[in-house]
C-alpha cells in the first residue's frame, strides 16, 4: 500500500515555509495524553490525523473550494510537565494571529488553549462551544485539577463566562458537576437531546447565543460521536452524536466569529481502522470552510 499522499499537508492548503502570521490558519497539535483517566494513545493522534490530511481534497461537502486558504502547519508544542509547560503554552497560543486549529492530545490541552485565547480575546466576549459526551467540569479527579475532566471547569476560572457556554452531546456526569450543569448559566443540550428534538434545532440556538460573542471557540471531544463511528477514544459513551449531527453542528456556526478550534481525545491505537482519525480529519476541513464561508 502506499501512503504518500495524494495532496499536500491539509489538502494542498499548508504553504511551506510560510509563518502563521502569513496564513488564515495555524495548525498545531499537542501530542499528550499524560491527563487521560482511562485509556491513553491521544498523544498519537497529531501525527495520524497530519498524515491522512495529505489523502483529502481541497473541497467540502456542499463543494466550497478551499483552494486559495492557507495553512501554516507549525508543527506540535510539547507537553512534559503539564504544571509549568501548559501555561508556556498559553502564552504562546496568546500571541497567535490568526485562526488557529489544535489536534490534540486528551482533552486536558484544551486548559491551555482556554487561557490562552482567554489572553487573546482579553476584554472581549469570548464563547465556547463544547461538544462531548462529558461536561469536563470536575473541579479535581484522579488527584490533579488539570485532568481532562476539569477542563471547562478551568475555563469558567480563566473567565470564560456560563452564559456564553453551549455545551452539546452530553451523556455522562460525575457528581461534582451536577451543581453546575443543573443550577448553572451554561446552554446544556444532550446526546439525547439531539435525538429527540434533532441537532437542526439544537444547532439553530447555538447560533444565536454564540452571536453575541466577540469571539467562538469551538473545543471537540471525538467522544462527542457514537462509539459505532469513533471508536477510538479513551471512554467511549454508547448513545453518542451521529456523524451528520455534528456536520450540521459544524456547518450551523457559518458567520459567527469563529477564533479557534481543538479536537481532542482521538486515540489511533484504539482504532486499527483510523476511522476515528478520519471524522476529526472531516470536522476539520469542514469547519476550514465554514471559517471561509464566513469571510
Ligand atoms: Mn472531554
Amino acid at each position: 500500500m502506499t501512503l504518500a499522499g495524494t495532496h499536500g499537508l491539509w489538502g494542498d492548503l499548508h504553504v511551506p515555509h510560510a509563518t502563521p502570521s502569513q496564513t488564515d490558519f495555524t495548525v498545531l497539535g499537542i501530542p499528550f495524553d499524560g491527563l487521560a483517566s482511562a485509556r491513553t494513545g491521544a498523544a498519537l493522534a497529531p501525527e495520524r490525523i497530519r498524515h491522512w490530511s495529505r489523502h483529502v481534497t481541497p473541497f467540502s461537502e456542499d463543494r466550497t473550494r478551499l483552494a486559495g486558504l492557507t495553512v501554516c502547519d507549525a508543527g506540535d508544542i510539547p507537553i512534559a510537565q503539564p504544571a509549568s509547560d501548559f501555561p508556556k503554552a498559553a502564552e504562546a497560543i496568546a500571541s497567535l494571529t490568526n485562526l488557529p486549529i489544535f489536534l490534540g492530545g486528551d482533552h486536558s490541552v484544551t486548559i491551555p488553549i482556554f487561557q490562552g485565547q482567554r489572553k487573546r480575546f482579553a476584554g472581549q466576549r469570548l464563547g465556547v462551544l463544547w461538544v462531548d459526551a462529558h461536561p469536563d467540569l470536575c473541579d479535581h479527579f484522579d488527584g490533579s485539577r488539570l485532568s481532562h475532566a476539569c477542563v471547562l471547569r478551568r475555563g469558567l476560572e480563566f473567565g470564560i463566562e456560563q452564559q456564553d457556554v453551549c455545551l452539546v452531546g452530553l451523556r455522562s456526569w460525575e457528581d461534582q458537576e451536577i451543581d453546575l450543569i443543573e443550577n448553572g448559566r451554561m446552554h446544556v443540550y444532550t446526546a439525547a437531546d439531539a435525538a429527540e428534538v434533532g441537532m437542526k434545532s439544537i444547532a439553530a440556538d447555538v447560533r444565536k447565543i454564540l452571536a453575541r460573542c466577540d469571539a467562538v471557540h469551538v473545543s471537540l471531544d471525538i467522544d462527542c460521536l457514537d462509539p459505532s463511528v469513533a471508536p477510538g477514544t479513551g471512554i467511549p459513551e454508547f448513545g453518542g452524536l451521529s456523524s451528520r449531527d455534528v456536520l450540521t453542528l459544524i456547518h450551523a456556526l457559518q458567520g459567527l466569529p469563529l477564533a479557534g478550534l481543538d479536537v481532542v481525545e482521538v486515540a489511533p491505537p484504539l482504532d486499527p481502522s483510523e476511522s476515528t482519525v478520519f471524522a476529526a480529519l472531516k470536522i476539520i476541513m469542514e469547519f476550514i470552510a465554514v471559517v471561509a464561508k464566513s469571510r
